[in-house]
C-alpha cells in the first residue's frame, strides 16, 4: 500500500506505523486517519502480524487534530462528514493489540489517538494535554471520556478545563501511560514489548485485549460473567494444552495460535 501521512515497517511479527506530518508535529488530517485506519486493518487481518506499534517523532506523537484543516468547518460539514466518527472509530476495531510509543506532544487529538490505543508507553519527553478548550471548541475524540476512565476525573477536569500539560512522569502516576523509557530508547523498548506479546499465543492475546476493554464498558459483575465465559472457552484451544504442558516441562511454549 502506498501511503502519504505515514511510514509502515515490519518487524518480524510486529507491525509498525510512524505518523509522518514532521512539517507540522504530525497533525492528523482526515487523509493521515484514513492511512492510520487502513494500515492498522491491515495487519490486523495479516496472520503473520501479532502486535502493532503506533508511534510519531521525537518531537510530536501528534500535535492535535489539523486546525488549520478544521478551521473553517461549519456544524454541517462537521456533522454531514461524521467528522472523526468515520474514521477515528476504526482504530477501536483492531482486535490485535496496538501499543502507542509517544515521545514529545500528545495533545488534543493526538493524546486522544494515545489513548484509543490499548496502552501508552512514553518516552521521558512526552507531553500529554487537552488544549481544545484555548481553541475554542472541547474534545471530540474522547478526551472527556477515556481521560476520566484513565486518570480521575479530577485530573480530568484540570486538563480539559486549563489546557495545561501533564509530563511523562505525573502521566505514569496519573496511570495513563503504563511505563516511562528514555527518549532515546522509546522504538527499543515498544519493539520489545510488542515482540514480547507476539511471542504468546494470539488468541489468549486478542481474548485478554477484548476482557480488559470490557471493564471500561460494562459493570463488575458482567464484565466477571464475559472474563469467566472467555476463560472457560481457553481450556478448548490447543495452545492452552501446550502452554501449561511446557511448564510443567520446563520448558518454552510453542504456539500455534489454535
Ligand atoms: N494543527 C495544524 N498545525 C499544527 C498543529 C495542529 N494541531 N500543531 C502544530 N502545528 C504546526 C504549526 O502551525 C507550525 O506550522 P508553521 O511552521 O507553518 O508555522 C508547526 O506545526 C510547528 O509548530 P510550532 O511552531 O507551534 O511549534 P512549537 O514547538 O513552538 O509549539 C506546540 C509546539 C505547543 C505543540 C504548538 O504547535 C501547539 O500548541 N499546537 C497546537 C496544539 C493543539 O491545540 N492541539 C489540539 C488541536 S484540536 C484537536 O485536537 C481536537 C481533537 C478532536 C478530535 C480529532 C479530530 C481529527
Amino acid at each position: 500500500m502506498q501511503f502519504e501521512n505515514i511510514l509502515v515497517e515490519i518487524h518480524g511479527k510486529v507491525g509498525l506505523v510512524a505518523l509522518n506530518r514532521p512539517e507540522v508535529l504530525n497533525a492528523l488530517n482526515d487523509r493521515l486517519m484514513d492511512e492510520l485506519g487502513q494500515a492498522l486493518l491491515a495487519f490486523d487481518a495479516d496472520d503473520d502480524i501479532h502486535c502493532m506499534i503506533v508511534t510519531g517523532s521525537d518531537k510530536a506523537f501528534a500535535a492535535g487534530a489539523d486546525i488549520a484543516a478544521m478551521a473553517d468547518y461549519s456544524y454541517m460539514d462537521a456533522y454531514k462528514s461524521n467528522f472523526i466518527g468515520r474514521n477515528w472509530e476504526q482504530i477501536r476495531s483492531v482486535r490485535k493489540p496496538v501499543i502507542a510509543a509517544v515521545a514529545g506532544y500528545a495533545l488534543g487529538g493526538g493524546c486522544e489517538l494515545a489513548m484509543m490505543c490499548d496502552f501508552i508507553i512514553a518516552a521521558d519527553t512526552a507531553k500529554f494535554g487537552q488544549p481544545e478548550i484555548k481553541l475554542g471548541i472541547i474534545p471530540g475524540a474522547g478526551g472527556t471520556q477515556r481521560l476520566p476512565r484513565a486518570i480521575s476525573k479530577s485530573k480530568a477536569m484540570d486538563m480539559c478545563l486549563t489546557a495545561r500539560m501533564m509530563d511523562a512522569q505525573e502521566a505514569e502516576r496519573a496511570g495513563l501511560v503504563s511505563r516511562i523509557v528514555p527518549a532515546d530508547k522509546l522504538r527499543e523498548e515498544a519493539l520489545a514489548a510488542a515482540q514480547a506479546i507476539a511471542a504468546m499465543s494470539l488468541p489468549m492475546v486478542m481474548m485478554a485485549k477484548e476482557a480488559v476493554n470490557r471493564a471500561y464498558e460494562t459493570t463488575l459483575s458482567e464484565g466477571m460473567q464475559f472474563e469467566r465465559r472467555l476463560f472457560h472457552s481457553t481450556f478448548a484451544t490447543e495452545d492452552q494444552k501446550e502452554g501449561m504442558k511446557a511448564f510443567l516441562e520446563k520448558r518454552l511454549p510453542a504456539f500455534k495460535g489454535i
